[in-house]
């Protein structure tokens, strides 16, 4: 068991991402038994839950004469515009029942704000309003943080990248995760990763000897 200096982050592991649901990321669901497994082994595990208001300024919806999947200028920057999912109190912003994670110390709810999106489980997309996350795993104590589950190119990706610009050493669990792939934005991750020095790896090594 890793002690509490290493946190699992667990990224939006909800019906919406699931196949079949409203922001379907292929395969979603095998992401649900390796976490589980990965889960085991962490004594320190944080949930995360993308949580919007039904008015949410990321949906397509909200966009009148907008595409799910095109892209919009916000006061922020960029923002692609997706079809709603995870509002707030629906089935599809539920957790997976298939995850099995009874030990997770914390669950952090992000993109709340109707005008900001969060793809970051640490600050928001205005780069400025942060969750809440990194005063709570510096004052636990956390070193390092190990991030999975959906979806490896943006959710997953910047929580990384953010892990790592508040102080943490930052991993990524490549096959515990699964991406949107968006005009070329996994590999765009990943070469962000590289740049950062964020390390991908896989749950065996993880939960291997040499991890710990
Ligand atoms: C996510 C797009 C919009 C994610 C959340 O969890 O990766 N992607 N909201
Ligand atoms: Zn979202």
């Amino acid at each position: 068991m890793r002690p509490s200096s290493d946190v699992l982050l667990v990224v939006d592991v909800q019906y919406d991402f699931m196949p079949g649901g409203a922001l379907a990321v292929p395969y979603g669901d095998e992401v649900i038994a390796p976490i589980n497994r990965l889960a085991k082994g962490f004594s320190h595990v944080v949930l995360t839950q993308d949580w919007h208001p039904a008015n949410h300024a990321s949906f397509a919806v909200n966009h009148p004469g907008s595409h799910p999947f095109s892209r919009a200028h916000m006061p922020y920057g960029e923002q692609v515009l997706w079809p709603a999912h995870c509002v707030q109190g629906t089935r599809g912003a539920e957790l997976h029942e298939g995850l099995s994670i009874p030990h997770a110390r914390m669950m952090i709810r992000k993109g709340h704000h109707p005008n900001v999106d969060s793809y970051s489980a640490f600050v928001e997309a205005d780069r400025k309003t942060p969750t809440g996350l990194t005063g709570y795993l510096r004052e636990t104590g956390v070193k390092r943080v190990f991030v999975c589950g959906l979806a490896t190119d943006f959710c997953v990706a910047w929580s990384a990248l953010d892990a790592l610009a508040c102080g943490f050493q930052s991993f990524v669990v490549e096959d515990a995760s699964r991406p949107i792939d968006l005009d070329g934005s996994l590999e765009a991750a990943w070469l962000q990763f590289i740049d950062m020095g964020i390390e991908r790896l896989e749950v065996e090594e993880v939960l291997g000897a040499a991890m710990v």
